[in-house]
């Protein structure tokens, strides 16, 4: 590849808001630029920087910058893409909150990419070196359930240390359209798998044993996912990802999950209520709690992820979600506050219902109460989410979830005091 003054200079940025000191090192970095990287023709030089690690060059001179936005990272999103363009730089926008808001992020870039990077970025990068830059840059909505995408460019990591450059897919999107949640709405309903060939050759391109799975849901279809499972316990690879617990319905998958090399896996569960009218994920048979039974006794790590303040919540969900979490003993729970993301339908819900406390975007991160919740006030919302996380990360909690995984006991113990740290500090900081 040349470094020629003429060769044309793509700049992509990650923003951050807030530095995360040692822990910058054990993040995974943006896979959505990664694959935009990949998808640039290679006589593009094509440098990242991630604001996690550098400082954005917003003094230097680049033929274009595109730069990635979810919600809560839009407002700095738009701060740098303002710098560069005072300086006359053509900034992309691209990403979930573009997606979902390319008007507003108009105001702050040259053009906005609507959708997927791959059927539209060269086009893009050929109009503007023909100074032919259009506003708006939409993907097609995504059809079938067939997935190629271009192998991801990951030297643009070079000199950066992150928990593990190995991060692919597998598959891009999810089966079900949960209120709270924008990849169907915005992504389509199709769940799109890539060859099992396709993969095993990334995943034979890896020097390390460390891979993350970064799918919506690897295991939402398990007939797709039992050959990629095959071929990662063939090859020894230590993976993770994350699914939905229904995958512990087939207990042949739960047995290759186990048996694959398999160091986590994530799950939401959302609301031990289970019960709001328009939540498809929960058990069709199956109970939540002997799901997550299902996958201990199999020794596979689980991490459960636990959302507080639907409707149905009032003060006495988190009594009832520690009270289920010491019943069913998931390795690790996490706890977020519902977040109605613009572009899914509880936006459009609390909006239309007057409920929104307000739209500062970056403040939408899972850990402010941005809503009034229907049963308590925002207050208690945050105080029972904070002690939640205290109590669930207490030594007395640690210790019974890990005599209920003994197949795992060393692992869990490690991750539960992993986590521990950041639970206690973040109720110190915020009581
Ligand atoms: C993997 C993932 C993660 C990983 C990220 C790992 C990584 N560093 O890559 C982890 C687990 C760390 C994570 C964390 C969080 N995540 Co997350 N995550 C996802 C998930 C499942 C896939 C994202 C992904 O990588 N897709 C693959 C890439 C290739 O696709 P993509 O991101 O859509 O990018 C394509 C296009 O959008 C576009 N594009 C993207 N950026 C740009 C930029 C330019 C210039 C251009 C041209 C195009 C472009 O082209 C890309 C290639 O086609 C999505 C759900 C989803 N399907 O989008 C949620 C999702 C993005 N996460 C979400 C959230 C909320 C979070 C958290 C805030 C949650 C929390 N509080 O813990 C944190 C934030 C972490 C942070 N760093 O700030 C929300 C965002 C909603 C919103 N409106 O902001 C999503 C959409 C989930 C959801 N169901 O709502 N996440």
């Amino acid at each position: 590849m040349n470094n020629s003054p003429s060769q044309p200079h793509l700049l992509l940025v990650y923003p951050s808001t807030h530095k995360l000191g040692w822990a910058r090192y054990f993040q995974l970095p943006s896979l959505s630029l990664k694959q935009v990287a990949a998808a640039t023709p290679l006589n593009w030089r094509v440098t990242l920087a991630d604001e996690l690690h550098d400082t954005v060059p917003v003094n230097e001179n680049f033929t274009v910058v595109g730069i990635t936005a979810m919600t809560h990272q839009a407002t700095r999103a738009y701060e740098i893409a303002d710098a560069f363009r005072n300086r006359g730089i053509t900034v992309i926008l691209g990403g979930i909150h573009p997606t979902v808001l390319p008007g507003e992020a108009l105001n702050h870039a040259d053009a906005v990419v609507i959708g997927e990077a791959e059927p539209v970025w060269e086009t893009l990068l050929d109009d503007l070196l023909q100074g032919n830059l259009q506003k708006i840059y939409r993907a097609p909505l995504p059809e079938g359930n067939r997935l190629s995408i271009p192998w991801a460019r990951r030297e643009i990591f070079d000199g950066k240390r992150y928990l593990t450059t190995q991060t692919l897919q597998a598959s891009r999107g999810c089966p079900y359209d949960c209120p709270f949640c924008i990849v169907t709405p915005y992504f389509g309903n199709s769940f799109r798998y890539r060859d099992p060939d396709e993969i095993a050759a990334e995943l034979q391109s890896f020097d390390k044993k460390l891979t993350i799975f970064l799918d919506d849901n690897i295991l939402g279809d398990p007939e797709r996912a039992k050959p990629i499972l095959e071929r990662m316990k063939e090859r020894n690879i230590r993976w993770g990802g994350q699914a939905n617990l229904r995958f512990a319905e087939d207990p042949e998958l739960v047995r290759l999950v186990a048996d694959s090399g398999c160091i986590g896996i994530f799950v939401g569960i959302e609301s031990v209520t289970g019960l709001h009218a328009n939540h498809p994920k929960t058990a069709n048979g199956s109970s939540q709690s002997d799901l997550i039974k299902k996958i201990r006794d199999a020794g596979i790590v689980l991490e459960t992820s636990i959302i507080f303040g639907f409707d149905d919540h009032d003060e006495s969900i988190f009594e009832k979600t520690l009270r289920f979490l010491q019943e069913t003993a998931p390795s690790l729970p996490t706890f977020h506050l519902l977040t109605p993301y613009p572009g899914t339908s509880l936006f459009k819900q609390f909006d239309e219902e007057g409920r929104l406390l307000h739209k500062d975007w970056k403040r939408y991160n899972h850990s402010e109460v941005v809503y009034h919740p229907k049963l308590m006030t925002p207050e208690r919302l945050y105080k029972g989410w904070l002690e939640a996380r205290q109590e669930a990360y207490s030594w007395s909690s640690i210790f019974s979830r890990i005599k209920a995984n003994p197949r795992s006991l060393f692992t869990n113990l490690a991750y539960n005091i992993l986590r521990k740290g950041p639970n206690d500090s973040l109720a110190k900081e915020r009581t």
